[in-house]
């Protein structure tokens, strides 16, 4: 099946809904047929970057070494997505110039900070606020956010589906798939 390598960054807060989304993206386009791979902090934060934690220069490490691994997958010619906060535009802007013109496609899980909040699966917002985590995203930690994303989700208008198909969209008009 044709296709053309591609990055789709997604960025969002702790619980906005990243890697539901590109998980159930993954899914529908192997399910079409596309080779794809996933990157997130499943498989990185206990591998390749299991040496860092959540410090401000952590964090910027975390996204560069993604970054890298993201180019050399794409140079293999496989679709890649990625669902980590990255939550520093200047780290976002370093990806997006790893890659050659129009690769990279950033996909903002627009997800409001209450709405993460009243979600909290982990528990982390509430120990964030009791202060038993520091420098969480969105409670003591900076989140700033995508001001001209390729693609813009708002994760509380439509269902998972409404969003991945949102994101098939995009990946036509852009010639991916
Ligand atoms: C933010 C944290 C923190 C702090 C642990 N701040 O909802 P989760 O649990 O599963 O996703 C969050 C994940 C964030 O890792 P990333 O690699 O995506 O972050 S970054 O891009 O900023 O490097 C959350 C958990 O790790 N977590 N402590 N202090 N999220």
């Amino acid at each position: 099946k044709q296709q053309r390598p591609a990055l789709l960054w997604f960025t969002g807060l702790s619980g906005s809904g990243k890697s539901t989304v590109a998980g159930a993206l993954e899914h529908e386009l192997a399910r079409l047929g596309y080779h794809t791979y996933l990157l997130d902090g499943d498989n990185v934060r206990h591998g390749l970057c299991r040496d860092l934690g959540f410090s401000d220069h952590d964090r910027r490490e975390n996204i560069r070494r993604v970054g890298e691994v993201a180019k050399l997958m794409t140079d293999a010619g496989l679709i890649v997505l990625s669902a980590f906060i990255s939550p520093f535009r200047e780290e976002r802007q370093l990806v997006r110039d790893l890659l050659p013109e129009g690769e990279f496609l950033e996909v903002y899980v627009d997800t409001p900070l209450e709405v993460c909040e009243a979600r909290d699966p982990k528990g982390l917002y509430k120990k964030a606020r009791a202060g038993e985590i520091k420098a969480f995203t969105g409670i003591s930690s900076a989140y700033e956010a995508p001001e001209n994303p390729e693609i813009h989700l708002k994760t509380d208008e439509g269902s998972v589906g409404d969003q991945v198909n949102r994101c098939l969209a995009q990946l036509r008009r852009a010639g991916v798939i």
